[in-house]
């Protein structure tokens, strides 16, 4: 397949890596425009793999089988729309991020969406990408063309294990967005490793509680006890991890607030549920992102 990676952080490099690996042709798109990209991964087991490949080249982009996007939620829909009238009209557009609302950012494009979220580890040292942990990638389709793509799956599991197909990945995107909601939130209030927050049980409970009440009014079966497992289970394997949103603040990056507690409040306002716990750290993420910002200017 022709694979155009839009996105070539640490996820992206991954993917890169292993589709190149696998016999595809690929290349990666930047937002700022270069020539080449170069990708340096160190495997899970400690292979390092080298390489350096084309970038943001439209003609490859026009003939493109498959656009993986591998862009942190708030630059995904801007990126998109901007070379989405270069794609083929049947080419598939993949959106790999954390969090949820950027369909609802994408409602106009008219190629195929997917959607899906992954539990690969993979963190920048210096200018290597580590790939910490190996994961399960969860794909399914985001719109009505793509339902018939479930063949991906298997091109996809073939380059970085393990990919799953889902005809509906909502629940498997809700309830990661459930444990974003969170780890991510609270490791930065807390400024502690994933595996810290064993110490906060009681704010895990409320902050649970207040999420599986969204999901079940948004028809996705769950339960607050259901999400706490997943959330202490997801602690457990990422102990050691600095997530991604405490790694933003420290680089005094934007964060994905809103399209993690931000896309949860949005949906329980729409359902008239009180979400408090969540919407103080919504509030406590959104001052600290204000603060950084202004000191720049
Ligand atoms: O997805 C993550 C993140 O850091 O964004 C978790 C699952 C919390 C792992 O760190």
């Amino acid at each position: 397949m022709k694979i155009t990676v839009l996105g070539c952080g640490a996820l992206g490099q991954l993917w890169l890596t292993a589709l190149n690996r696998q016999g595809h042709e690929v290349q990666g798109w930047l937002r700022v425009p270069q020539p080449y990209c170069s990708v340096n991964v160190i495997g899970t087991n400690g292979v390092a793999s080298n390489n350096t490949f084309i970038a943001n080249d439209p003609l490859f982009l026009s003939s493109s089988d498959l656009l993986l996007v591998t862009l942190k939620a708030w630059q995904v829909s801007g990126a998109v729309k901007n070379i989405q009238a270069l794609l083929p009209p049947d080419c598939p557009i993949l959106l790999l991020h954390n969090g949820m609302g950027t369909l609802e950012e994408l409602r106009g494009v008219t190629q195929p969406l997917l959607r899906g979220i992954t539990t690969h580890a993979a963190k920048r040292d210096n200018t290597v990408i580590v790939h910490v942990a190996s994961g399960i990638t969860h794909i399914g389709p985001a719109s009505p063309e793509s339902a018939s793509l479930s063949e991906l799956a298997e091109t996809l599991h073939q380059a970085l294990p393990d990919v799953a197909w889902h005809n509906d990945v909502t629940a498997a995107c809700w309830q990661k967005l459930a444990v974003n909601c969170v780890i991510n939130p609270l490791s930065v209030v807390n400024d502690c490793l994933n595996g810290a927050l064993l110490a906060w049980p009681e704010q895990i409970a409320l902050l649970c509680a207040e999420a599986a009440a969204v999901m079940e009014r948004e028809g996705v079966h769950t339960s607050a006890q259901q999400l706490q497992d997943y959330v202490y289970s997801v602690i457990a394997n990422t102990a050691l991890n600095v997530s991604s949103m405490l790694q933003d603040v420290r680089a005094q990056r934007r964060t994905e607030i809103d399209y993690i507690t931000g896309y949860l409040l949005l949906r329980a306002r729409a359902q008239g549920i009180a979400t408090p716990e969540n919407s103080r750290l919504y509030e406590m993420i959104k001052r600290k992102e204000q603060n950084y910002e202004r000191e720049r200017i």
